[in-house]
């Protein structure tokens, strides 16, 4: 009886672990990777670094053994170290090690007195846990060959994830539920999620966090608060990820009880000094400041008749000696102008060159925020005396939120290959980010993070691919996103090329899909108000500023549709280099995927294809829509390659988003056929609903979470 019991829970095991997968290994899924037993015959370098223990708790979940581990190399022998040991010094490796700095690495097989041997090798143990996952992923995608030359070093220095979560664990357009930081626990009670969190992310070549919100609360800097963080560092220390805060401008006043947080006050600047050495002395390699100032209502140097460059180099100052930075948004549209998407040019482009060293402005990729397709921003290139950082959004606020299965990978690489002319033709962003194009030396990039509680992570299967995409793009802003798409499936799912195939093509399509159900030809901002899921086109909130309404932005009337960018408009065009500005403000040679954006189009103007506009954004609606059906038919056949968890997750939220295009489509078409009073092509389908059903859809956003 006992007996049959044991074998019961045994096969209950096995059909758990084999039928049911709640993704909370992310693509650290080592249980399902075989490597051959002979791959290495033992592994010789310093024990106690996380490399080596990271390299033998996976090679456990691989094989069930660990790596023997030895200090004579053998043929086959995998040796991992620094430039400080011997045996890497014996490989002549120092040279190039140096070059490619502290967080770089090299992976090479080597021919040593006919032994045949693989070197991991660092300058520090950054590198080296680095280079171990690097390995790592070569197994795990089957890419381990027999002749590694590989050498790595990361595009940009600072690659740090914004958590907009705030103190009592909500999350400003969170979708996975609540915050993992657990302030209402810490600094008592330390949470296994912070470890994996550290190790996921170290994995991909994340070294940095910004524990909290841009809206960030004062009493992030009280010292009970700042106890809880200095925990959370210590536990993300180990995998090389640093610290960093975001603070509220007013802090000095608000928290420090000082009658002003004016930055030229001499009081205010002593605050700032002495609350950085307060956390320097508890967190000794914290990283520095986030700040949102002047933008939405949030407090900032302009409320002292100060400029942002005033604001932000006091805070430099207060860390410079301590090797922190500032990262200061550029994301502010003050209420005036005829144009939200030139204010924060304006506002900057004045300001160039007037910021210290440890200061990086960080720009979001589009002059908006964050749509399914914008142009850059032109401050990528029109800021030519100070470091510019890209702010990538991977949680999707404008995109589906929890829902739908969007890879942002080639809108990132859009914009990081986007050449702004600044200096020429090839001044792209990735190189003016970088620092590439003006020799910077500090360089960094963020994405807002999509992480929260819920078991996978990202509440959306897919959307892991997100967080794993700008991790891999802040290491190496070079890849392609097919690449970085095949990886990730091969990690998390399985490596059959019958399920990588059709599910890359599925992935390298689904950003497009979004953005031609939500927002074909450069339209913008027709999102319901405030929540920023379904569509509202009509939407008019009395009172509300009018860059908060969609009418703003997409200008539809009896002649046509889009917003006059050109030089007879906005003349935003002009905030773009030559020949960029010229191809912009001629309607006949903007780019279609742009053109509502930089122009406001008759309804019958012949389009490249010969459709009219009208036409033409009919059958935009609609290919989008049809795409996500057919993501729907290719995951379907992908059933026996999944386990029965995570397929069915996939398959209830691409039926959510089939339903959704649906909804974007005909709410859409039906509220700009009451300005184009135009047919809806009689070749698609056609919507079912009257257009004042639609507009009584009322969302209940926590079903949408
Ligand atoms: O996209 C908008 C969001 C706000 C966000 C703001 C910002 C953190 O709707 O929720 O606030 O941008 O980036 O500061």
């Amino acid at each position: 009886m006992y007996k049959r019991l044991i074998v019961c829970i045994f096969v209950l095991g096995f059909i758990f672990s084999s039928h049911a997968e709640d993704g909370s290994q992310l693509w650290l899924r080592f249980h399902s990777v075989h490597p051959q037993k002979q791959l290495f015959s033992g592994v010789t370098g310093t024990t106690a670094t996380t490399a080596m223990t990271e390299l033998q708790h996976d090679w456990m979940e691989m094989t069930g053994k660990p790596l023997y581990q030895t200090n004579k190399i053998e043929n086959n022998s995998l040796v991992i170290g620094t430039i400080q040991s011997r045996n890497i010094r014996s490989f002549g490796l120092s040279k190039e090690l140096i070059q490619l700095g502290d967080e770089g690495y090299v992976i090479k097989t080597i021919q040593q007195m006919n032994k045949k041997i693989t070197v991991i090798a660092s300058s520090t143990d950054k590198g080296l846990l680095y280079g171990v996952f690097h390995l790592l992923r070569l197994i795990q995608t089957d890419h381990l060959s027999q002749n590694l030359n590989i050498s790595e070093k990361p595009s940009y220095q600072v690659r740090v994830l914004n958590h907009w979560d705030n103190l009592d664990r909500t999350v400003e357009r969170g979708y996975a539920g609540r915050s993992i930081w657990r302030w209402d626990e810490l600094p008592g009670k330390i949470s296994l999620r912070y470890k994996a969190y550290a190790r996921a992310n170290a994995s991909i070549g994340i070294n940095g966090t910004v524990l909290n919100n841009v809206n960030a609360a004062p009493e992030i800097l009280s010292d009970t608060n700042l106890q809880k963080v200095k925990v959370i560092a210590g536990e993300l220390r180990p995998y090389n990820i640093k610290v960093y805060l975001a603070i509220n401008f007013s802090s000095p006043a608000k928290l420090g009880g000082l009658s002003t947080s004016d930055p030229m006050n001499a009081q205010v600047r002593d605050w700032w000094k002495d609350k950085t050495n307060e956390i320097y002395r508890m967190i000794p390699d914290f990283g520095g400041f986030l700040v949102k100032a002047n933008s939405e209502g949030l407090p900032g140097p302009q409320d002292y008749g100060r400029t942002h460059a005033d604001g932000t180099n006091m805070l430099a100052d207060a860390l410079k000696s301590h090797g922190g930075i500032v990262m200061w948004r550029a994301f502010v549209y003050a209420p005036t102008g005829d144009d939200r998407a030139k204010l924060a040019y304006e506002e900057f482009v004045l300001l160039d060159g007037q910021f210290r060293d440890n200061v990086i402005i960080q720009v979001k990729n589009g002059p908006i925020d964050f749509q399914p397709r914008e142009p850059f921003s032109p401050l990528f290139g029109g800021l030519k005396k100070t470091k510019l950082m890209p702010e990538f959004q991977i949680t999707q606020e404008y995109l589906g939120q929890g829902n739908h299965l969007v890879f942002l990978s080639p809108m990132w690489k859009e914009c990081l290959d986007a050449d702004t002319y600044c200096n020429g033709a090839g001044s792209t962003i990735a190189k003016i980010t970088d620092g590439t194009l003006y020799g910077n030396k500090i360089s960094a990039i963020a994405g807002v993070a999509n992480i929260g509680e819920d078991p996978n992570w990202c509440g959306h299967h897919f959307a892991q691919a997100n967080w794993y995409a700008f991790g891999r793009l802040a290491w190496n802003n070079s890849l392609i996103s097919k690449q970085i798409a095949q990886e990730w499936i091969k990690m998390t799912f399985c490596s059959s090329d019958s399920f990588v195939e059709p599910i890359t093509d599925m992935m390298l399509r689904s950003r497009e899909a979004a953005v031609d159900y939500m927002m074909p030809l450069g339209l913008h901002h027709l999102f319901a108000w405030e929540h920023h899921y379904g569509p509202q086109p009509w939407c008019y909130i009395q009172g509300a500023r009018p860059d908060w309404l969609p009418s703003y932005y997409h200008k539809a009337d009896s002649v046509g549709l889009g917003f006059d960018r050109s030089t007879s408009g906005s003349n935003a065009v002009s905030q773009y280099y030559s020949p960029l500005r010229e191809v912009y403000n001629d309607l006949s040679t903007c780019p279609e995927n742009l053109v509502l954006w930089f122009h406001h189009v008759p309804w019958d103007y012949r389009m490249k294809n010969g459709f009219t506009m009208w036409d033409e954004l009919c059958y935009k609606y609609d290919s989008g829509l049809k795409e996500v059906r057919d993501f729907q038919k290719i995951w379907d056949k992908m059933e026996k390659y999944v386990d029965t968890q995570r397929f069915k997750g996939v398959q209830s939220k691409l039926r959510i988003q089939a339903h959704d295009a649906v909804w974007w489509k005909d709410a859409c078409l039906l509220y700009f056929q009451t300005f184009s009073k135009r047919p809806i092509p009689y070749d698609i389908e056609r919507p079912v609903y009257e257009l004042g059903d639609l507009k009584k859809i009322k969302l209940n956003m926590k079903s949408h979470n």
